[in-house]
């Protein structure tokens, strides 16, 4: 006769192992939403209008409203690292832009997402979305500096696409959203995002903030495993009735 304290411990191992969570949604935010050190957004939310978790492999999203501040500006301390910093190429030999004669660092700009926080024990990732609040990227104003981002290492079509298209036309942010492939993702649930401008690199940009939103879904247990924590748990209220 197994002790009521025993049988309980049988019955809640029996419950973990049958246990799947409910698909769930979430939402980080990497750096201060301060218009890049030089103010606020007004009380606006500058997110608005893009879709900030959710998005297939590719899709991209706009925010609603565009914010226009005064430059340079150079981060503060405690910042996260690769915000409200000027960016231009990682070899210029030119200058297209204000920035890049503004007190700035050589590209790539790399910045490190760790993600682990929304990815819960027993779930898969079934979308990532990366959020970017972009400012003073205008290609093709200056056609001699196309930028170009990869996501761990692998160049991302659908990002580079959009940083290219978006010509801010001067020191304006715009938040945009890109759907990441989850084939892409990394098992330590860091992701890595790499952004340089090409050619004479000498239109220079800038990064507010980033947000990443993941979407999770149960990982099913193989059948052997349901079989044994429905043995454990049936075991646990057989004793139970001992
Ligand atoms: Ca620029
Ligand atoms: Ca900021």
């Amino acid at each position: 006769m197994s002790s009521p304290r025993l049988s309980l411990k049988i019955a809640a191992l029996g419950a973990a192992l049958c246990a799947v969570g409910p698909a769930s949604a979430a939402v980080l935010v990497y750096g201060d939403q301060d218009l890049l050190g030089t103010g606020d957004y007004g009380g606006a939310d500058p997110t608005a209008g893009a879709t900030l978790e959710g998005l297939a492999a590719g899709a991209v999203t706009l925010g609603s409203n565009a914010y226009g501040h005064g430059y340079p500006f150079t981060p503060a301390v405690g910042d996260f690292p690769g915000t409200d910093q000027i960016y231009v190429g990682s070899v210029q030999t030119g200058g297209s832009d204000g920035y890049s004669a503004s007190p700035r660092l050589n590209g790539p700009q790399v910045v490190s997402l760790d993600y682990a926080a929304l990815h819960g024990v027993g779930t898969k990732i079934t979308s990532l979305t990366l959020g970017i609040a972009a400012d003073d990227f205008q290609y093709p104003a200056y056609v001699l500096a196309p930028f170009v981002a990869t996501v761990n290492g692998v160049q991302n079509a659908a990002l580079t696409q959009i940083l290219n298209q978006v010509n801010l036309g001067g020191p304006q942010e715009l938040f945009l959203t890109v759907g990441i492939d989850t084939a892409q993702l990394s098992p330590n649930d860091v992701l890595t995002l790499s952004i340089n401008a090409t050619g004479d690199g000498g239109d220079g940009w800038a990064v507010d903030f980033f947000t990443v939103g993941v979407t999770t879904a149960p990982v099913p247990l193989p059948a052997a495993v349901w079989l044994f924590g429905s043995a454990l748990a049936g075991l646990g209220a057989l004793r139970r009735r001992v």
